[in-house]
Protein backbone atom coordinates (compact mmCIF):
# COMPACT_ATOMS: atom_id res chain seq x y z
CA UNK A 1 0.00 0.00 0.00
CA UNK A 2 1.06 3.67 -0.51
CA UNK A 3 2.58 5.88 2.13
CA UNK A 4 0.93 8.14 4.00
CA UNK A 5 1.80 11.62 4.64
CA UNK A 6 0.06 13.39 7.40
CA UNK A 7 0.52 17.07 7.47
CA UNK A 8 -1.07 19.41 10.09
CA UNK A 9 -0.56 22.57 11.81
CA UNK A 10 0.83 21.16 14.56
CA UNK A 11 2.25 17.78 14.94
CA UNK A 12 0.73 16.21 18.54
CA UNK A 13 4.01 15.89 20.66
CA UNK A 14 4.32 12.65 21.27
CA UNK A 15 5.80 10.51 24.92
CA UNK A 16 6.91 7.20 24.29
CA UNK A 17 5.36 7.13 20.82
CA UNK A 18 1.50 7.95 22.36
CA UNK A 19 0.42 11.33 21.22
CA UNK A 20 -1.12 14.19 23.05
CA UNK A 21 -5.20 13.17 23.29
CA UNK A 22 -7.41 14.21 20.68
CA UNK A 23 -9.13 13.10 17.72
CA UNK A 24 -7.02 14.27 15.35
CA UNK A 25 -3.73 13.13 17.19
CA UNK A 26 -5.37 9.42 17.91
CA UNK A 27 -6.96 8.90 14.69
CA UNK A 28 -3.81 10.25 12.43
CA UNK A 29 -1.30 8.07 14.53
CA UNK A 30 -3.49 5.26 14.27
CA UNK A 31 -3.57 5.02 9.94
CA UNK A 32 -0.09 6.17 10.22
CA UNK A 33 1.31 3.13 12.43
CA UNK A 34 -0.48 0.87 10.05
CA UNK A 35 0.91 1.52 6.19
CA UNK A 36 3.76 3.41 7.80
CA UNK A 37 4.25 7.20 6.83
CA UNK A 38 5.05 10.88 8.03
CA UNK A 39 3.28 13.21 10.51
CA UNK A 40 4.68 16.51 8.75
CA UNK A 41 3.79 20.33 10.71
CA UNK A 42 4.41 22.74 13.73
CA UNK A 43 6.82 21.40 16.22
CA UNK A 44 4.94 23.94 18.52
CA UNK A 45 8.60 25.76 18.65
CA UNK A 46 9.62 29.13 17.52
CA UNK A 47 12.89 29.52 15.88
CA UNK A 48 15.01 32.39 14.86
CA UNK A 49 15.22 31.45 11.53
CA UNK A 50 13.57 28.70 9.06
CA UNK A 51 15.21 25.57 9.25
CA UNK A 52 15.00 22.63 7.35
CA UNK A 53 12.85 20.08 9.10
CA UNK A 54 13.72 17.97 11.91
CA UNK A 55 13.45 13.87 11.75
CA UNK A 56 12.55 11.79 14.34
CA UNK A 57 11.40 8.03 13.58
CA UNK A 58 9.60 5.99 16.00
CA UNK A 59 8.51 2.71 14.30
CA UNK A 60 7.60 3.04 11.04
CA UNK A 61 6.16 6.63 11.73
CA UNK A 62 8.37 9.43 11.00
CA UNK A 63 7.76 12.58 12.28
CA UNK A 64 8.91 15.95 10.18
CA UNK A 65 8.41 19.10 12.29
CA UNK A 66 9.68 22.58 11.77
CA UNK A 67 9.55 25.86 13.87
CA UNK A 68 8.20 29.09 12.95
CA UNK A 69 9.81 32.51 13.32
CA UNK A 70 7.93 34.77 15.50
CA UNK A 71 6.70 37.05 12.27
CA UNK A 72 5.31 33.68 11.02
CA UNK A 73 3.73 32.96 13.82
CA UNK A 74 1.71 36.11 14.76
CA UNK A 75 0.99 36.45 10.95
CA UNK A 76 0.15 32.99 9.52
CA UNK A 77 -1.26 31.28 13.06
CA UNK A 78 -1.94 34.44 15.23
CA UNK A 79 -3.68 36.36 12.92
CA UNK A 80 -4.72 34.72 9.96
CA UNK A 81 -5.71 31.54 11.11
CA UNK A 82 -6.94 32.88 14.43
CA UNK A 83 -8.33 36.01 14.52
CA UNK A 84 -9.92 35.85 10.97
CA UNK A 85 -10.96 32.31 10.03
CA UNK A 86 -11.74 30.69 13.23
CA UNK A 87 -14.04 33.63 14.19
CA UNK A 88 -15.79 34.09 10.67
CA UNK A 89 -15.68 29.94 10.12
CA UNK A 90 -17.41 29.59 13.42
CA UNK A 91 -20.22 32.60 12.30
CA UNK A 92 -18.39 35.13 14.80
CA UNK A 93 -17.56 37.87 12.00
CA UNK A 94 -17.99 40.54 14.52
CA UNK A 95 -14.91 39.09 16.46
CA UNK A 96 -13.02 38.95 12.84
CA UNK A 97 -10.32 40.76 11.81
CA UNK A 98 -8.71 40.97 8.42
CA UNK A 99 -5.28 42.72 7.87
CA UNK A 100 -3.72 41.94 4.35
CA UNK A 101 -0.11 41.39 6.10
CA UNK A 102 -1.53 38.66 7.91
CA UNK A 103 -3.11 37.21 4.85
CA UNK A 104 0.19 37.34 3.25
CA UNK A 105 2.11 35.78 5.91
CA UNK A 106 -0.50 33.16 6.07
CA UNK A 107 0.00 32.25 2.11
CA UNK A 108 4.06 32.51 2.61
CA UNK A 109 3.89 30.06 5.56
CA UNK A 110 1.56 27.77 3.41
CA UNK A 111 4.31 27.78 0.53
CA UNK A 112 7.17 27.40 2.58
CA UNK A 113 6.08 24.44 4.17
CA UNK A 114 4.98 22.89 0.81
CA UNK A 115 8.75 23.38 -0.33
CA UNK A 116 10.13 21.86 2.74
CA UNK A 117 7.61 18.79 2.74
CA UNK A 118 8.58 18.56 -1.48
CA UNK A 119 11.59 16.96 -0.27
CA UNK A 120 10.19 14.07 1.93
CA UNK A 121 7.47 13.00 -0.92
CA UNK A 122 8.15 9.96 -2.70
CA UNK A 123 6.38 9.76 -6.23
CA UNK A 124 4.10 6.55 -4.49
CA UNK A 125 2.70 9.02 -1.77
CA UNK A 126 -0.76 10.09 -0.93
CA UNK A 127 -0.78 13.39 1.49
CA UNK A 128 -3.71 14.11 3.87
CA UNK A 129 -3.60 17.82 5.14
CA UNK A 130 -5.82 19.10 8.05
CA UNK A 131 -7.64 22.25 8.46
CA UNK A 132 -8.26 25.90 8.16
CA UNK A 133 -4.36 26.85 8.54
CA UNK A 134 -3.44 24.82 5.83
CA UNK A 135 -6.66 25.50 2.68
CA UNK A 136 -3.98 26.68 0.01
CA UNK A 137 -1.37 23.88 0.94
CA UNK A 138 -2.35 21.51 -2.11
CA UNK A 139 -2.37 24.55 -4.03
CA UNK A 140 1.14 25.58 -3.23
CA UNK A 141 2.23 21.85 -3.34
CA UNK A 142 0.76 21.56 -7.29
CA UNK A 143 2.59 25.02 -8.16
CA UNK A 144 6.02 23.12 -6.89
CA UNK A 145 5.02 20.43 -9.84
CA UNK A 146 3.45 17.77 -7.04
CA UNK A 147 1.53 15.26 -8.98
CA UNK A 148 0.25 13.00 -6.00
CA UNK A 149 -2.83 12.88 -4.37
CA UNK A 150 -4.11 15.13 -1.83
CA UNK A 151 -6.61 14.86 0.50
CA UNK A 152 -7.93 17.49 2.54
CA UNK A 153 -10.11 17.46 6.26
CA UNK A 154 -12.02 20.34 7.97
CA UNK A 155 -12.20 20.07 11.40
CA UNK A 156 -14.35 22.98 11.85
CA UNK A 157 -17.36 24.45 10.40
CA UNK A 158 -17.56 25.71 6.61
CA UNK A 159 -19.85 28.94 6.80
CA UNK A 160 -22.75 29.58 4.25
CA UNK A 161 -21.77 31.46 1.18
CA UNK A 162 -23.09 35.13 2.55
CA UNK A 163 -21.14 34.44 5.46
CA UNK A 164 -17.73 32.89 3.62
CA UNK A 165 -17.89 36.05 1.36
CA UNK A 166 -16.77 38.66 4.54
CA UNK A 167 -13.55 36.71 4.37
CA UNK A 168 -11.95 39.27 1.83
CA UNK A 169 -9.37 37.02 -0.41
CA UNK A 170 -12.85 34.23 0.18
CA UNK A 171 -12.85 33.28 -3.75
CA UNK A 172 -8.94 32.59 -4.02
CA UNK A 173 -8.89 30.42 -0.84
CA UNK A 174 -12.05 28.89 -2.60
CA UNK A 175 -10.17 28.32 -5.46
CA UNK A 176 -7.29 27.10 -3.50
CA UNK A 177 -9.84 24.20 -1.87
CA UNK A 178 -10.39 22.91 -5.57
CA UNK A 179 -6.72 21.84 -6.09
CA UNK A 180 -7.25 18.81 -3.61
CA UNK A 181 -8.76 15.80 -4.98
CA UNK A 182 -11.15 15.02 -1.72
CA UNK A 183 -12.23 18.07 0.41
CA UNK A 184 -13.93 16.51 3.56
CA UNK A 185 -16.14 17.71 5.93
CA UNK A 186 -17.72 17.07 9.17
CA UNK A 187 -21.50 17.48 7.99
CA UNK A 188 -23.29 17.31 5.30
CA UNK A 189 -24.51 21.09 5.93
CA UNK A 190 -20.97 21.96 5.72
CA UNK A 191 -20.70 20.18 2.43
CA UNK A 192 -23.30 21.76 0.93
CA UNK A 193 -21.92 25.46 1.71
CA UNK A 194 -19.04 24.53 0.38
CA UNK A 195 -20.92 23.40 -2.68
CA UNK A 196 -23.32 26.38 -2.37
CA UNK A 197 -20.55 28.78 -2.81
CA UNK A 198 -19.35 27.23 -5.61
CA UNK A 199 -22.48 26.76 -7.43
CA UNK A 200 -24.11 30.27 -6.74
CA UNK A 201 -20.92 31.81 -7.54
CA UNK A 202 -20.87 29.96 -10.71
CA UNK A 203 -17.52 28.65 -9.86
CA UNK A 204 -18.83 25.49 -11.24
CA UNK A 205 -20.91 22.37 -10.80
CA UNK A 206 -21.69 19.47 -8.42
CA UNK A 207 -23.10 16.03 -9.43
CA UNK A 208 -24.75 13.57 -7.55
CA UNK A 209 -22.09 11.46 -6.35
CA UNK A 210 -20.74 14.36 -4.46
CA UNK A 211 -18.53 15.45 -7.43
CA UNK A 212 -17.60 19.11 -7.79
CA UNK A 213 -15.91 20.35 -11.18
CA UNK A 214 -14.69 23.82 -10.46
CA UNK A 215 -11.60 26.14 -11.80
CA UNK A 216 -10.91 23.29 -14.11
CA UNK A 217 -10.58 20.45 -11.66
CA UNK A 218 -12.42 17.48 -10.39
CA UNK A 219 -12.55 16.50 -6.91
CA UNK A 220 -14.61 14.60 -4.23
CA UNK A 221 -16.98 16.77 -1.80
CA UNK A 222 -18.32 14.66 1.36
CA UNK A 223 -18.84 14.58 4.59
CA UNK A 224 -16.90 12.06 6.82
CA UNK A 225 -17.97 12.86 10.67
CA UNK A 226 -15.19 12.68 12.74
CA UNK A 227 -15.56 9.42 15.45
CA UNK A 228 -13.99 8.49 18.88
CA UNK A 229 -13.32 4.71 20.10
CA UNK A 230 -16.03 4.40 22.49
CA UNK A 231 -15.34 1.06 24.07
CA UNK A 232 -11.93 2.22 24.71
CA UNK A 233 -13.46 5.13 26.30
CA UNK A 234 -16.02 3.13 28.47
CA UNK A 235 -12.96 1.13 29.78
CA UNK A 236 -10.91 3.93 30.61
CA UNK A 237 -13.68 5.71 32.06
CA UNK A 238 -14.62 2.97 34.70
CA UNK A 239 -10.96 1.70 35.79
CA UNK A 240 -10.35 5.59 36.20
CA UNK A 241 -13.38 5.86 38.59
CA UNK A 242 -11.28 4.78 41.71
CA UNK A 243 -8.75 7.66 41.16
CA UNK A 244 -8.20 9.84 44.14
CA UNK A 245 -9.45 12.88 43.30
CA UNK A 246 -12.73 11.14 41.33
CA UNK A 247 -13.35 9.70 44.64
CA UNK A 248 -13.13 12.95 46.31
CA UNK A 249 -15.27 14.63 43.87
CA UNK A 250 -17.92 12.28 44.92
CA UNK A 251 -17.33 12.61 48.18
CA UNK A 252 -17.47 16.58 48.02
CA UNK A 253 -20.92 15.99 46.28
CA UNK A 254 -22.62 14.02 49.03
CA UNK A 255 -25.75 12.67 47.03
CA UNK A 256 -26.09 16.29 45.19
CA UNK A 257 -26.20 15.96 41.31
CA UNK A 258 -23.36 16.83 38.91
CA UNK A 259 -23.59 18.87 35.37
CA UNK A 260 -19.87 18.54 33.73
CA UNK A 261 -18.82 20.72 31.06
CA UNK A 262 -15.38 20.40 28.99
CA UNK A 263 -14.29 22.83 26.74
CA UNK A 264 -10.97 24.32 25.63
CA UNK A 265 -11.87 28.16 26.64
CA UNK A 266 -12.91 29.75 23.19
CA UNK A 267 -16.19 31.91 22.59
CA UNK A 268 -17.49 29.20 20.40
CA UNK A 269 -18.35 26.78 22.60
CA UNK A 270 -20.89 29.12 24.74
CA UNK A 271 -19.93 29.22 27.64
CA UNK A 272 -21.09 32.51 29.11
CA UNK A 273 -25.01 31.47 27.60
CA UNK A 274 -24.16 27.99 29.67
CA UNK A 275 -23.45 29.49 32.92
CA UNK A 276 -26.86 32.26 32.14
CA UNK A 277 -28.71 29.20 31.47
CA UNK A 278 -27.60 27.81 34.58
CA UNK A 279 -28.32 30.65 36.27
CA UNK A 280 -32.07 30.56 34.78
CA UNK A 281 -32.71 26.82 36.49
CA UNK A 282 -31.80 27.91 40.09
CA UNK A 283 -33.51 31.08 39.95
CA UNK A 284 -37.04 28.92 38.14
CA UNK A 285 -36.23 25.98 40.59
CA UNK A 286 -35.26 27.16 43.63
CA UNK A 287 -35.65 23.33 44.54
CA UNK A 288 -32.50 23.03 43.15
CA UNK A 289 -30.36 25.23 45.45
CA UNK A 290 -27.95 22.91 47.23
CA UNK A 291 -28.76 19.46 45.53
CA UNK A 292 -26.89 20.32 42.15
CA UNK A 293 -23.25 21.81 40.83
CA UNK A 294 -21.70 22.84 37.48
CA UNK A 295 -18.74 21.94 37.11
CA UNK A 296 -16.63 23.24 34.61
CA UNK A 297 -13.32 22.67 33.34
CA UNK A 298 -11.51 24.87 30.85
CA UNK A 299 -8.11 24.95 30.12
CA UNK A 300 -7.23 27.84 28.31
CA UNK A 301 -5.80 28.02 24.80
CA UNK A 302 -4.36 30.95 22.27
CA UNK A 303 -4.24 32.95 25.66
CA UNK A 304 -1.90 35.42 23.13
CA UNK A 305 -4.91 36.24 21.17
CA UNK A 306 -7.25 39.20 22.53
CA UNK A 307 -10.53 37.96 22.30
CA UNK A 308 -9.67 34.75 24.08
CA UNK A 309 -8.27 37.05 26.67
CA UNK A 310 -11.72 38.90 26.72
CA UNK A 311 -14.06 36.06 27.05
CA UNK A 312 -11.88 34.47 29.88
CA UNK A 313 -12.10 37.77 31.97
CA UNK A 314 -15.68 37.94 31.12
CA UNK A 315 -16.67 33.98 32.26
CA UNK A 316 -14.88 34.48 35.27
CA UNK A 317 -16.78 37.55 36.06
CA UNK A 318 -19.96 35.58 35.51
CA UNK A 319 -18.87 32.84 37.53
CA UNK A 320 -18.29 34.94 40.63
CA UNK A 321 -21.35 36.79 40.24
CA UNK A 322 -23.64 33.37 39.90
CA UNK A 323 -21.85 32.16 42.96
CA UNK A 324 -22.02 35.27 45.16
CA UNK A 325 -25.70 35.22 44.13
CA UNK A 326 -26.62 31.94 44.97
CA UNK A 327 -23.72 30.06 47.11
CA UNK A 328 -24.21 28.64 50.53
CA UNK A 329 -21.96 28.37 53.72
CA UNK A 330 -21.34 24.32 52.00
CA UNK A 331 -22.70 24.77 48.61
CA UNK A 332 -21.03 26.53 45.48
CA UNK A 333 -23.04 26.17 42.32
CA UNK A 334 -20.58 26.21 39.82
CA UNK A 335 -17.09 25.70 39.98
CA UNK A 336 -15.08 26.88 37.36
CA UNK A 337 -11.71 24.69 36.45
CA UNK A 338 -9.06 26.93 34.61
CA UNK A 339 -6.90 24.10 33.74
CA UNK A 340 -6.29 20.84 32.59
CA UNK A 341 -6.61 17.47 33.60
CA UNK A 342 -5.46 14.07 32.39
CA UNK A 343 -7.82 12.58 29.50
CA UNK A 344 -8.92 9.37 31.33
CA UNK A 345 -9.47 11.28 34.36
CA UNK A 346 -12.09 13.46 32.61
CA UNK A 347 -14.05 10.30 31.10
CA UNK A 348 -14.36 9.17 34.85
CA UNK A 349 -15.65 12.34 36.07
CA UNK A 350 -17.66 12.33 33.30
CA UNK A 351 -18.66 9.24 34.43
CA UNK A 352 -19.69 10.21 37.87
CA UNK A 353 -22.09 13.22 36.67
CA UNK A 354 -25.56 12.85 36.09
CA UNK A 355 -25.48 15.46 33.04
CA UNK A 356 -23.17 15.82 30.21
CA UNK A 357 -23.94 19.75 29.62
CA UNK A 358 -22.15 20.63 25.84
CA UNK A 359 -23.72 23.83 24.68
CA UNK A 360 -21.43 25.69 21.23
CA UNK A 361 -22.75 28.45 19.56
CA UNK A 362 -21.07 26.53 16.68
CA UNK A 363 -18.75 23.46 16.28
CA UNK A 364 -17.93 21.07 13.45
CA UNK A 365 -18.71 17.77 15.75
CA UNK A 366 -17.70 18.09 19.05
CA UNK A 367 -15.97 15.13 20.50
CA UNK A 368 -16.64 16.41 24.24
CA UNK A 369 -20.43 14.86 23.46
CA UNK A 370 -19.42 11.80 22.33
CA UNK A 371 -17.10 10.89 24.95
CA UNK A 372 -19.58 12.02 27.93
CA UNK A 373 -21.89 9.48 26.19
CA UNK A 374 -19.17 7.07 26.01
CA UNK A 375 -17.86 7.29 29.29
CA UNK A 376 -21.24 6.73 30.89
CA UNK A 377 -22.37 3.58 32.84
CA UNK A 378 -25.17 1.75 30.87
CA UNK A 379 -26.78 0.39 34.03
CA UNK A 380 -26.79 4.32 35.55
CA UNK A 381 -26.34 6.82 32.57
CA UNK A 382 -26.27 10.73 32.70
CA UNK A 383 -27.97 12.54 29.97
CA UNK A 384 -26.09 14.40 27.35
CA UNK A 385 -27.49 18.54 26.53
CA UNK A 386 -26.33 19.06 23.25
CA UNK A 387 -26.45 22.29 21.13
CA UNK A 388 -27.85 22.06 18.01
CA UNK A 389 -25.24 23.42 16.27
CA UNK A 390 -22.83 21.40 17.38
CA UNK A 391 -21.77 18.45 14.48
CA UNK A 392 -22.51 16.01 16.63
CA UNK A 393 -26.34 16.69 17.17
CA UNK A 394 -26.54 15.29 13.99
CA UNK A 395 -25.36 11.95 15.40
CA UNK A 396 -26.84 11.70 18.62
CA UNK A 397 -30.48 11.02 18.72
CA UNK A 398 -30.50 10.05 22.16
CA UNK A 399 -29.21 14.05 23.50
CA UNK A 400 -31.70 16.80 24.46
CA UNK A 401 -30.86 18.88 22.24
CA UNK A 402 -30.69 22.58 22.57
CA UNK A 403 -30.79 26.22 21.16
CA UNK A 404 -27.93 27.86 23.14
CA UNK A 405 -29.13 31.48 22.34
CA UNK A 406 -32.33 30.20 24.31
CA UNK A 407 -31.38 30.07 28.13
CA UNK A 408 -34.70 29.17 29.29
CA UNK A 409 -35.01 26.22 27.12
CA UNK A 410 -31.40 25.21 27.91
CA UNK A 411 -32.68 25.56 31.82
CA UNK A 412 -35.65 23.32 30.80
CA UNK A 413 -33.52 20.73 29.58
CA UNK A 414 -31.15 20.80 32.31
CA UNK A 415 -34.03 20.31 34.84
CA UNK A 416 -35.53 17.38 32.53
CA UNK A 417 -32.48 15.63 32.06
CA UNK A 418 -31.54 15.87 36.17
CA UNK A 419 -35.34 14.42 36.61
CA UNK A 420 -35.21 11.38 33.79
CA UNK A 421 -36.41 8.10 34.77
CA UNK A 422 -33.77 5.46 34.99
CA UNK A 423 -35.24 3.76 31.52
CA UNK A 424 -35.16 6.45 29.67
CA UNK A 425 -32.20 7.35 30.56
CA UNK A 426 -30.82 4.22 29.37
CA UNK A 427 -33.02 3.99 26.06
CA UNK A 428 -31.36 7.41 25.49
CA UNK A 429 -27.95 5.64 25.95
CA UNK A 430 -28.26 2.92 23.90
CA UNK A 431 -29.42 4.82 21.27
CA UNK A 432 -26.22 6.92 21.19
CA UNK A 433 -23.94 4.25 21.53
CA UNK A 434 -24.86 1.83 18.57
CA UNK A 435 -24.22 4.93 16.03
CA UNK A 436 -20.79 5.63 17.93
CA UNK A 437 -19.72 1.95 17.29
CA UNK A 438 -20.73 2.40 13.97
CA UNK A 439 -19.13 5.28 12.67
CA UNK A 440 -15.55 5.08 14.92
CA UNK A 441 -12.92 6.63 14.59
CA UNK A 442 -11.31 3.95 11.89
CA UNK A 443 -14.32 4.26 10.19
CA UNK A 444 -13.55 8.18 9.61
CA UNK A 445 -10.02 7.92 8.71
CA UNK A 446 -10.50 5.08 6.59
CA UNK A 447 -13.40 5.99 4.49
CA UNK A 448 -11.70 9.36 4.03
CA UNK A 449 -8.89 8.02 2.35
CA UNK A 450 -10.64 5.11 0.70
CA UNK A 451 -12.07 7.57 -1.22
CA UNK A 452 -8.62 9.99 -1.77
CA UNK A 453 -7.26 6.43 -3.04
CA UNK A 454 -9.76 5.88 -5.71
CA UNK A 455 -11.15 9.77 -6.55
CA UNK A 456 -6.92 9.87 -7.54
CA UNK A 457 -6.68 6.35 -9.37
CA UNK A 458 -9.63 7.49 -11.14
CA UNK A 459 -8.39 11.30 -11.91
CA UNK A 460 -5.30 9.61 -12.99
CA UNK A 461 -7.08 7.51 -15.76
CA UNK A 462 -9.59 10.35 -16.72
CA UNK A 463 -6.09 12.55 -17.02
CA UNK A 464 -4.48 9.79 -19.08
CA UNK A 465 -7.29 9.64 -21.19
CA UNK A 466 -7.76 13.28 -21.77
CA UNK A 467 -3.85 13.19 -23.17
CA UNK A 468 -4.55 10.81 -25.39
CA UNK A 469 -7.67 12.28 -27.08
CA UNK A 470 -5.34 15.44 -26.84
CA UNK A 471 -2.28 13.36 -29.10
CA UNK A 472 -4.68 11.75 -31.49
CA UNK A 473 -6.77 14.97 -32.23
C1 LIG B 1 -11.76 20.71 16.77
C2 LIG B 1 -13.16 21.21 16.33
C3 LIG B 1 -13.92 18.82 16.26
C4 LIG B 1 -10.52 19.06 26.57
N1 LIG B 1 -10.06 19.46 27.78
C5 LIG B 1 -9.10 18.61 28.12
C6 LIG B 1 -8.97 17.66 27.10
N2 LIG B 1 -9.86 17.95 26.16
C7 LIG B 1 -10.07 17.13 24.95
C8 LIG B 1 -11.49 16.60 24.86
C9 LIG B 1 -11.60 16.35 23.36
C10 LIG B 1 -10.72 17.44 22.76
O1 LIG B 1 -9.88 17.92 23.81
C11 LIG B 1 -11.56 18.63 22.29
O2 LIG B 1 -12.20 18.26 21.11
P1 LIG B 1 -13.54 18.98 20.62
O3 LIG B 1 -14.04 18.22 19.45
O4 LIG B 1 -14.52 18.99 21.72
O5 LIG B 1 -13.16 20.48 20.27
P2 LIG B 1 -11.92 21.26 19.53
O6 LIG B 1 -10.70 21.23 20.35
O7 LIG B 1 -12.45 22.62 19.24
O8 LIG B 1 -11.65 20.45 18.18
C12 LIG B 1 -14.23 20.23 16.79
C13 LIG B 1 -12.48 18.41 16.58
O9 LIG B 1 -11.55 19.42 16.13
C14 LIG B 1 -12.10 17.08 15.92
O10 LIG B 1 -12.33 17.10 14.54
O11 LIG B 1 -14.80 17.91 16.88
O12 LIG B 1 -15.50 20.65 16.33
O13 LIG B 1 -13.41 22.52 16.83
O14 LIG B 1 -11.06 15.10 23.00
O15 LIG B 1 -11.64 15.47 25.66
N3 LIG B 1 -8.09 16.64 27.13
C15 LIG B 1 -7.29 16.56 28.22
N4 LIG B 1 -7.36 17.46 29.26
C16 LIG B 1 -8.26 18.49 29.26
O16 LIG B 1 -8.33 19.27 30.22
N5 LIG B 1 -6.41 15.56 28.29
Amino acid sequence: MSRLIVVSNRVAPTQEGRPAAGGLAIGVLDALKETGGVWFGWSGEIAAEPSSPVIEKQGNVTYATVGLTKRDYDQYYRGFSNATLWPTFHYRNDLSRYDRQEYAGYLRVNASLAQQLKELVRPDDIIWVHDYHLLPFARCLRDLGVKNPIGFFLHIPFPVPEVMRTVPPHEELVKCMCSYDVVGFQTDADRQSFVDYIERGNHGTSSDENMVHAYGRFLKVAAYPIGIYPDAIAKASEQFSDRKQVRSLRDAMRGRKLIMSVDRLDYSKGLVERFQAFERLLLNAPGWHGRVSLVQIAPPTRSDVQTYQRIRQNLEGEAGRINGRFAQLDWTPIQYLNRKYERNLLMALFRQSQVGYVTPLRDGMNLVAKEYVASQDPADPGVLVLSQFAGAAEQLPGALVVNPFDLSQMAEALERALSMPLAERQARHADMMAPLRENNLSVWRDTFLADLRHVATASSVTEKAVKRADVTA
